[in-house]
């Protein structure tokens, strides 16, 4: 079985977001404020809509921690939609006094339209509610949880924003801890004050025109031992499992793990990253990192490094064309407000869903019921490694 298992429910405008999360071991140190902190930074960014000032996105823990510690069971997270007290009588699960004004303008670009078809719902709301990017707060608290859980194996996971629309950052080069710490400090969460000067100017110009605007942001894991995921079957794989977690980001169209797309252009013998040894280390060692830390979907011991794509929202000030679902007849996509850009936001996402796929392979190789068992058995295994090097 998996090491972690979780489900996230709520509306985006409904009383508030759930989330449950299984296979946490006992014994971890968890508070309130880590998780806050995650929540912060996913609702930074400028370009953010309207919905972020209404909202200040705080966790309630109500299962699974006691005496500020994990008990080994379900964890329950609670985060409040202040925005519900705005939408009382058109949303929350009681029947209606009156039926609420039907939005029947699908946004080509969102769920809208293939979601109303499936799910057979005149009021294409019963759909956005659930589509919408709200819901990633949920998985931001589970992964703030995971991430806690990483740290006490000393495996840190942090991103940066590598472009937004043409405006693209420099590679990261140096330390990398440092690296991501500049990037977690910037509102942009770029390492580059320069580069994100321009990003701001070009959500500026797209804002402007009524218009929305994507980007790229890459993932970085340090400190991951070797043996994570596996080679034997298609679903164990790490980097397939890295990938689905990212590509179900919403909005995301595209993933890479280390070179990527790029992999595909050059020759082999500038792709792979050769080996060698470090015997006072009894380390592996690679001068390159090509592989962005996987092998055969499965760990090596480098930097892990996966790159997500995101298309601009589909929610646009100055609408696309559509049809009008009532009466089949042209009609301008829905608007009430929306982001102009969200890459920043969806970067922390984007770790969350890193360290949730982590952990859960972390839990699996080493397993234990409590921190201290995973930790004895993680450092028995990297004993078992080392003495072969
Ligand atoms: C979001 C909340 C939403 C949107 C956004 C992300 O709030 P509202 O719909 O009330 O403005 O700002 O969702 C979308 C971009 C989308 O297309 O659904 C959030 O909390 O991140």
């Amino acid at each position: 079985m998996s090491g972690l298992r979780w489900l996230t429910a709520g509306e985006s405008h409904g009383p508030e977001l759930v989330v449950i999360l299984e296979g946490i071991p006992a014994g971890l140190a968890l508070s309130r404020e880590r998780i806050d902190a995650d929540l912060a930074r996913r609702q930074r960014g400028y370009g953010r809509g309207g919905r972020m000032k209404i909202e200040t996105d705080r966790v309630a823990i109500v299962g699974g921690v006691r005496g500020g510690e994990t008990l080994g069971g379900p964890i329950a997270l609670r985060i409040e939609n202040k925005d519900f007290a705005s939408w009382q009588g058109r949303m929350g699960a009681d029947p209606f006094d009156a039926p609420p004004e039907a939005l029947t303008r699908p946004r080509p670009g969102h769920a809208d339209l293939a979601g109303g078809l499936k799910y057979d719902r005149r009021d294409l709301r019963d759909i956005l509610e659930r589509a919408s990017a709200r819901e990633t707060a949920s998985r931001t608290a589970a992964g703030a949880v995971a991430r806690v859980l990483l740290e006490s194996f000393a495996i840190r996971v942090g991103a940066h924003v590598v472009s937004i629309g043409d405006v693209t950052a420099a590679e990261p080069t140096g330390d990398a801890d440092a690296f991501l710490d500049r990037a977690r400090g910037s509102e942009m969460a770029c390492a580059d004050a320069e580069i994100e000067a321009s990003m701001r100017a070009a959500i500026l110009a797209a804002s402007h025109d009524g218009d929305t605007l994507g980007g790229v942001f890459e993932v970085i894991a340090l400190g991951a031992p070797p043996g994570l995921g596996s080679h034997i079957q298609w679903d164990r794989k790490l980097d397939g499992r890295l990938a689905q977690a990212l590509m179900c980001i919403p909005a995301i169209k595209g993933v890479e793990i280390g070179l990527g797309f790029e992999a595909a252009r050059r020759r082999g013998s500038a792709v792979h990253d050769p080996i060698g040894h470090d015997p006072a280390r009894h380390r592996f060692t690679r001068p390159t990192n090509g592989a962005g830390g996987l092998e055969g979907g499965i760990t090596n011991g480098m930097p892990i490094v996966c790159r997500a794509a995101m298309k601009p929202i589909s929610t646009l000030r100055r609408a696309l064309p559509s049809v009008d679902l009532a009466s089949l007849t042209p009609i301008e996509a829905a608007f009430e407000r929306s982001d102009i850009c969200a890459v920043p936001a969806a970067s922390v996402v984007g770790e969350a869903m890193v360290c949730l796929t982590l952990a859960d392979a972390l839990l699996e190789k080493i397993g234990g019921d409590s921190v201290v068992e995973a930790q004895r058995n993680l450092a028995g295994y990297v004993a078992q490694i080392e003495a072969r090097a």
